[in-house]
């Protein structure tokens, strides 16, 4: 008979520290078995990305209780199909999914339903028939955020008197078919539908990375300059559009030039925001890990928790910022 990893796991454990008990964190000196949970990782695309898994990382760790198992599916769908296949074999007792894309997920969910292993979701959202394939989901209101940005620049907008002059959008968007991009992209085309006089100039996929962002950016550029606000989907591309600009001399930023905004607001966006190379920055919240940890012990002592839990987020411009707000960031 196929002892799972799970079972040599806890007899391993139990063998060491008779009387195990798991519905609680342990408390200091009291040994518990580890809670197993499978963590299937988008990749490292982004300082988002590197901040989100640190965060799930230091609070699922050992001394809190957890024995994690990270997979890094390297921004492919089929890695991390392959990792949560692996996770229900080892028999973890939870899994932890950061989806890259909505779609896709309704086989490998019902394989992890039937063995009775809770799969929490994180960030990107699934696109499923059954909601019950899934505990509950921890992230970001991608679309408020499409909303602050748009709201933003309408003010910045009316404020420079510039409310009824053509302006030209570039729109550098996320992963196609991921939530973040799929919301913060509706919330910039449904402002383009209520402003006659906002034009989405092109729309370029920089798949959230900075190297990416560069190179359709600077491609684009040199064909046409004639744009007024740049729309990065993350910082990382926002990095890599300003790389492009500086290359072609293209002013941009708080003193003039193309408007700038992007999403995530990183340590190092925020520093180009206060240095006003960025006009805005909204938020997006990647310190899931305390909220994940949480629902795991309250499912632990039998709490079913809420089918979503939204982080905390805002926006920052470049007149608000200092270093301190900055060296008082956690990301
Ligand atoms: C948003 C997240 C996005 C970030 C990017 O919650 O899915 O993926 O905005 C990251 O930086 O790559």
């Amino acid at each position: 008979m196929k002892l799972s990893f799970k079972i040599i796991f806890i007899l391993m454990l139990c063998l060491t520290f008779m009387g195990c008990g798991v519905d609680r964190p342990p408390e200091d000196g009291e040994a518990n078995d580890l809670i197993v949970v499978g963590f299937s990782q988008i990749g490292a695309e982004s300082n988002w990305r590197v901040a989100n898994t640190e965060s799930i990382q230091a609070a699922l760790s050992e001394e809190n209780g957890f024995m994690l198992i990270l997979d890094n599916a390297r921004q492919q769908q089929e890695n991390q199909l392959k990792a949560v296949r692996t996770f229900i074999q080892q028999g973890v007792d939870y899994i932890v999914l950061a989806p890259i894309v909505e779609s896709g997920w309704e086989s490998v969910l019902e394989e992890a339903k039937r063995e009775g292993i809770p799969v929490i979701i994180v960030d990107r959202r699934v696109n499923v028939g059954n909601q019950g394939l899934y505990t509950t989901w921890v992230g970001a209101n991608f679309r408020q955020e499409a909303e602050t940005a748009v709201s933003w620049l309408e003010e910045e907008l009316l404020s420079s008197g510039r409310e009824d002059e053509t302006v030209n959008i570039l729109h550098v968007q996320g992963t196609l078919g991921g939530t973040a991009q799929i919301e913060r992209s509706a919330g910039l085309e449904a402002a383009v539908e209520r402003h006659s006089n906002w034009v989405i100039a092109a729309q370029l996929v920089g798949e959230y990375t900075q190297a990416k962002g560069y190179e359709v950016v600077l491609e684009y550029l040199k064909q046409n300059q004639d744009i007024d606000v740049l729309y990065c989907e993350n910082d990382d591309m926002a990095f890599g559009a300003m790389e492009a600009m500086d290359e072609l001399n293209i002013a941009y930023g708080a003193e003039g030039g193309v408007i700038v905004i992007s999403f995530d607001a990183a340590r190092t966006a925020l520093e180009a925001c206060m240095e006003g190379k960025i006009n805005l920055c909204v938020e997006c919240n990647p310190l899931h890990g305390p909220k994940v940890a949480e629902l795991i012990w309250q499912m632990e002592s039998g709490v079913l928790p809420p089918k979503e839990i939204f982080v905390e987020e805002g926006s920052f411009t470049t007149e608000m910022l200092t270093e301190e707000i900055i060296a008082g960031r956690a990301y």
